[in-house]
């Protein structure tokens, strides 16, 4: 087996990327995501771990966000007094890689201090899969040329804060800790979540063990040894995180998970890490024959979703950026729904139902959010955290000259709704998962739908239903009536409350019953339904035989794309946001998104054609979730070079930074996306009624494509292989 198809590398040392890298080289394991900064931590880094649900306001604060918590991995090393650190001595040789297989980050480094005497320093850490509290990390120091005094202090930095905001309203050492951890345990300013961080920590040399002294008053522990030459100092560091949100004694139960740890030794928690990840692999790893930059890709990306699904809590979800980063402060949007989703519903089941299970958790939260408007049923927030209650800021950060933008997608960007009953429709087809579909599944999909019956307005002069001020997949254009997107899956989610309400009556009368009774699911309001499905307004150019994205969209000015390519900015930066409102540029796929999700809601093969040929050239993939849809769209459309093109625009996103913003997490959607992109789109899965059916368009270098599907809880191979 090719191995450097399982791995990422840097080599040499690239300062300038220290952003870039400590996002991509993240680990984690669906419990805690940890950033890749280094144990001996440089200016200006990123410090970040990051654990699912715990969010907080903190003080002055508009919004709640994932709390940063204690760095867990410090650890200064000197040789002979003079401090190790890569940016002074002489780095004589480096290498960093992330095994993707393994999730296993490690770091090999020869370094010379300024006295010459050279050692070589290894880093290796990971984040247990199966003990999802637990963080490991094991290190080695060796001088090659001269005996040395080597000094290690491993310490936790409770001084992390979400660049600048702190999160803690209190921040001690426990005093229950015992004489060989070090810990720290804080409670969040407004949330009140408790988090114990806490570290045992043993050094040895040839299976010696080295004693450590603990600082009176910090959490550190000092480790200090004369090492002949080539004689070997090991440190293994063992961390334990855990929260109020598990139970009651965070520390308590930090301290039991590192003795457990402790008495399985380094070699057998990774060995047991390393075959849990063959399971996760077994199941969702795609193999590709003939293009070494989308197997690579492909890895990278399921890897980094694999990391960031929640594997035992059903409360929490992923957010646009994963555990990576802080971008978009830790919530949650449709990209969890429409991107991440089909690839865990397809791969791994029992994930994806955990997330589905979070929107059942916050219903309330819809259904408060729908009722603080004015209307009915369940609307859920476009940025969610833990509560479920919308939690968009409403205005940008000021602007270089002071002003803020008002952001409207929280009261407006209403599709979402519909995004996950579209997920929940996706997850049952696709699994046949009953017991969640009945008893949750259902509830969201027909409360959603009672808040639509209730949204759509009814335009008595046209004699038809529209939506005003909504918000399409295009957020370039704001406020817009009659979003095509959003006037179609409103349509397709209204027809699937009924079906399912039909299926609900006949296959299991009483929670038909129930949901009837408890949603007031009248037949007066389901009469609505139908009429609205009827008489659902849909923008189109008739003559031209293509849909228009929205009222108005066709007397937008024209704007040259080309003429800004290459671009070191989305067009919207370039152009201000006033003026992108006047003009036909897309940010992101909006109708082509449809066109994936629902196809025959644009119309036969050469309709589609025709809207493609009309609103692919218009997309300025500003977001990044844009190039996967269209990757997808055109493999289906046989449009191949187009689809080759987002394919690789969207392997590349985070593996290169195209959009130079990686600093701040993985764009979790396009790393969803480009698995729809290959099986969805180049291999054509798709379900069909009861079945599901192949419709490949493999690009060129594909000389095979193998993959693994669940289908109604049998698990099924596929390998595609081109007739070239
Ligand atoms: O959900 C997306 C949106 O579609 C485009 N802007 C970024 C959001 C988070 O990824």
């Amino acid at each position: 087996m090719n191995q450097r198809a399982w791995q990422i590398s840097e080599a040499p040392f690239n300062p300038s990327k220290l952003h870039h890298a400590e996002t991509i080289y993240s680990i984690g394991n669906g419990y805690m995501g940890v950033r890749a900064t280094f144990e001996e931590g440089y200016a200006g880094e990123l410090a970040s771990t990051l654990i699912h649900g715990i969010f907080d306001q903190g003080v002055g604060e508009l919004v709640p966000e994932l709390v940063s918590l204690p760095n867990p991995l410090c650890l200064t090393i000197s040789i002979d007094g003079e401090a190790f650190s890569m940016t002074s001595g002489k780095i004589l040789g480096y290498s960093m890689t992330l095994d993707l297989q393994k999730a296993l980050l490690t770091r090999s480094v020869l370094w010379q201090n300024d006295k010459g005497q050279i050692v070589t320093l290894n880093f290796e850490r990971f984040a247990s899969l199966n003990r999802e509290h637990l963080l490991v990390q094991h290190i080695s120091v060796r001088p090659l040329n001269s005996a040395c005094k080597v000094t290690i202090c491993a310490s936790l930095d409770g001084s992390v804060t979400n660049e600048g905001v702190h999160h803690w309203k209190m921040l001690v050492v426990p005093d229950n800790l015992p004489s060989d951890h070090i810990g720290l345990h804080g409670i969040t300013q407004q949330s009140g979540y408790g988090v114990a961080v806490v570290s045992s920590l043993h050094s040895s040399i040839g299976g010696n063990s080295v004693p450590g002294n603990a600082d009176p008053i910090h959490p550190a522990r000092t480790f200090t040894a004369n090492l002949a030459r080539e004689q070997q100092l090991v440190i293994t560091r063992l961390t334990a995180i855990h929260t109020t949100r598990d139970n009651a004694d965070p520390v308590t139960t930090a301290n039991r998970t590192l003795d457990e740890a402790e008495s399985t030794g380094y070699d057998s928690l990774f060995s047991e890490h390393c075959a849990e990840w063959k399971k996760y692999w077994y199941n969702s790893d795609i193999q590709i024959e003939g293009d070494e930059l989308a197997q690579k890709a492909l890895r990278f990306t399921t890897y980094h979703v694999l990391i960031a699904a929640p594997r035992h809590d059903e409360h929490v979800s992923i957010g646009a950026k994963t555990l990576s980063g802080p971008g978009y402060k830790g919530h949650v949007f449709w990209d969890t729904e429409l991107f991440i989703l089909p690839l865990l519903s397809v791969t791994q089941p029992k994930l994806a139902r955990n997330l589905l299970m979070y929107r059942y958790h916050t219903l309330q939260g819809a259904r408060n959010k729908a009722k603080e408007a004015g209307y009915e049923g369940a609307m859920y927030p476009w940025e969610a955290t833990d509560t479920g209650e919308e939690t968009t800021p409403r205005w940008t950060n000021p602007l270089p000259d002071g002003s803020r933008i008002r952001i409207w997608t929280g009261d407006n960007e209403q599709h979402i709704s519909t995004d996950i009953s579209y997920a929940i429709m996706l997850y049952w087809g696709w699994t046949g998962d009953a017991e969640f579909f009945v008893n949750y599944g259902a509830e969201i999909v027909l409360d959603t739908a009672v808040f639509w019956g209730s949204r759509a307005e009814y335009n008595t002069e046209k004699g038809r239903y529209e939506l005003s001020q909504q918000i399409g997949p295009d957020e370039y254009h704001e406020n817009v009536n009659n979003s095509v997107f959003t006037n179609s899956v409103v349509r397709w989610h209204l027809q699937t409350a009924l079906d399912l309400l039909d299926w609900l009556k006949k296959s299991y009368p009483e929670q038909a019953a129930t949901l009837t009774i408890n949603l007031k699911l009248t037949t007066d309001r389901l009469e609505k339904w139908r009429d609205i499905i009827a008489r659902m307004y849909i923008p189109r150019d008739e003559m031209r035989g293509v849909l228009e994205q929205f009222d108005g969209f066709f007397q937008l000015e024209p704007l040259n794309l080309d003429y800004w390519t290459p671009k070191i900015k989305n067009i919207d930066a370039i152009i201000g946001h006033e003026e992108i409102q006047k003009v036909g540029v897309i940010k992101q796929a909006d109708v082509v998104m449809l066109m994936a999700l629902l196809p025959d809601a644009v119309g036969d093969d050469a309709a589609r054609l025709r809207n493609w040929k009309l609103y692919y050239p218009l997309a300025d993939h500003g977001s990044s979730l844009s190039p996967s849809t269209h990757a997808w769209v055109a493999a289906r459309l046989g449009q191949m070079d187009d689809a080759y093109d987002m394919f690789s625009h969207a392997a590349t996103i985070d593996l290169e930074d195209n959009k130079g913003n990686v600093r701040d997490g993985i764009h979790a959607a396009a790393a969803g996306g480009l698995w729809e992109a290959a099986v969805f789109g180049f291999a054509g899965l798709r379900l069909d009624g009861d079945e599901f059916v192949l419709d490949p368009h493999l690009p060129d270098d594909w000389k095979s494509v193998q993959f693994r599907i669940f289908f109604r809880g049998k698990q099924r191979s596929i390998r595609l292989t081109a007739e070239r």
